[in-house]
């Protein structure tokens, strides 16, 4: 069987990428959504941190689905159409690939280069799933192109990106997910755990300032994107645990009194004020299982590491 490449691009245009973050720079605190993270360097980055060893989530998650592949093949079933939300490298869904045997693999993801790069070397190595990838937001809305209707669905959405919604933002984008699904479909996701805090501190603070770096960017592609100009010498990174809600957050601080342009408007910014840039979200499996529960979803199956840092779960939606 051969399997084709399908490429559909619903990246959102420049105007409201503009609008959203003049938005959020207009709030107190100041905010731009992780999103905009991934441009083509971001998204460098932050395959970079992946490999970090302070950065625990991506190889732990790769060993879970590594070691329950069989059980995961059995619980999700073959040849069905599996949907990854925010592909990245797609590095991850090779394990799922290779013990699922989809007959078709649709990959969304913000980041359109990284994303094409990604989906055309994977159409290669597995040539006989068809690949849709969809550039899209998927945290905003669903817009999916026309698919085959013959097929399962399942979905598959890695890494904890969850954490990165509010918790209720993550409700309505599971409750999507479920819709997409249909009833009986099923969602394995995978959703870092609370620990200590020493721990999540240094995987957001690396030595080798990669998150920092992650970080900056950034105000980087603002500037090249919305014709901005800040000074990256003049903001610093923040990364720290706020243990009363549970996130990881990281900010963007001033280090001075300055004025930035971004597509022609004047923002001020404080010394010592920030840009909140993510929330991290951590959850103890009893807490992700009742937030699926709202969104419909039941659990199947909690894989965790023996060191308990991250879990993957097995959902089935019931609408
Ligand atoms: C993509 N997401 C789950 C990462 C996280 O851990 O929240 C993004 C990240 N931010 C800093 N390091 C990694």
């Amino acid at each position: 069987m051969n399997g084709s490449i399908h490429f559909y691009d619903f990246h959102p245009p420049v105007a409201d990428i503009r609008d959203e973050v003049l938005e959020g720079l207009s709030r107190r605190p100041k905010q731009v959504a992780p999103k905009y993270f991934y441009d083509r360097r971001g998204s460098q980055l932050f395959d970079a941190i992946t490999e970090l060893p302070e950065y625990y989530p991506t190889r732990t998650e790769v060993d879970i689905l590594e070691s329950n592949g069989a059980q995961i093949a059995e619980l999700l079933g073959n040849d069905c159409m599996l949907m990854e939300l925010g592909s990245g490298s797609s590095r991850k869904i090779r394990v799922l690939l290779d013990a699922l045997q989809p007959a078709a693999y649709v990959p969304l993801d913000i980041s359109r280069a990284h994303l094409l790069d990604a989906a055309t070397t994977l159409a290669r190595d597995y040539p006989q799933i068809d690949v849709h990838a969809a550039c899209t937001d998927y945290s905003n809305g669903f817009e999916l192109p026309e698919l085959p209707d013959h097929l399962a669905r399942a979905a598959f959405f890695p890494g904890s990106s969850i954490g990165n919604f509010e918790p209720d933002d993550a409700c309505a984008l599971l409750r999507r997910v479920g819709c997409y699904l249909g009833e009986g479909g099923k969602l394995l996701i995978g959703v870092d755990l609370k620990k200590d805090t020493s721990t999540l501190n240094a995987a957001y603070n690396d030595t080798r300032q990669l998150t920092a770096a992650f970080n900056l960017n950034l105000l980087e592609r603002i500037n090249r994107e919305l014709a901005a100009d800040f000074q990256l010498q003049c903001f610093e990174h923040l990364a720290f645990f706020n243990e009363q809600a549970g996130r990881i957050e990281m900010h963007l601080r001033s280090t001075r009194d300055q004025q930035v342009r971004v597509a022609g408007q004047v923002i001020d910014f404080a010394e010592g004020e920030s840009l909140h840039t993510e929330n991290s979200y951590k959850y103890s499996v009893a807490e992700f299982q009742a937030l699926a529960a709202g969104s419909g979803f039941s659990t199947e199956q909690v894989w965790t590491d023996d060191a308990r840092l991250f879990s993957v779960h097995c959902l089935r939606y019931s609408g």
